[in-house]
């Protein structure tokens, strides 16, 4: 298997590291390739269009993309690419992450981004749901994602203490 990324993980901020860390583990867990980047929509706008535009011609099947309070990140990163891009919303400080939701989900139509929720579970469903695209043409990815998933489910307690 090439170990060329398939699945691009951007984040606004260097701060927003310890919510995608959880995306990145997921997909190594799956035995996903994947490269990790800070693309800021506000700080480094013309990185975010140089990644955006050369994503799909560099091998890369999705876009992850993380950002708090004015996350404007997954949606340039969209408007950009006709790659499935994948947002979380990382919880800001001010508001908790509603601010950064809202600015994620209210994609207008035709532009699509697919929000996941605020924080640590949004950046692990967003590897999971990543690992899911790629795994509609890779059988073994299938195999090892529906593998992931009973271990999850065979290590749920039945007994809450
Ligand atoms: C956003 O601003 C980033 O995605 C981050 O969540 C937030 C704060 O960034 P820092 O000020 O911590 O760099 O652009």
């Amino acid at each position: 298997m090439s170990d060329a990324p398939l699945v691009g993980i951007i984040m606004g901020s260097t701060s927003d590291w310890d919510t995608m860390r959880h995306a990145a583990r997921i997909l190594d867990e799956l035995g996903v390739p994947h490269e990790t980047k800070v693309v800021s929509a506000h700080r480094t706008p013309q990185r975010l269009y140089d990644y955006a535009a050369a994503a799909a011609g560099r091998g890369l099947k999705v876009v992850i993309a993380g950002a708090g309070g004015a996350a404007h990140l997954p949606g340039m990163a969209a408007a950009m690419t006709h790659l499935p891009v994948l947002g979380v919303p990382v919880e800001s400080k001010a508001l908790k992450g509603v601010d950064s939701l809202y600015s994620i989900v209210q994609m207008p139509g035709g532009i699509p981004v697919g929000t996941l929720a605020i924080g640590k579970p949004g950046a692990i469903n967003a590897g999971l749901l990543a690992a899911a695209i790629l795994a509609t043409s890779d059988e073994a990815l299938s195999q090892r994602l529906q593998a992931w998933r009973a271990a999850q489910t065979a290590g749920v307690a039945t007994d809450p203490e």
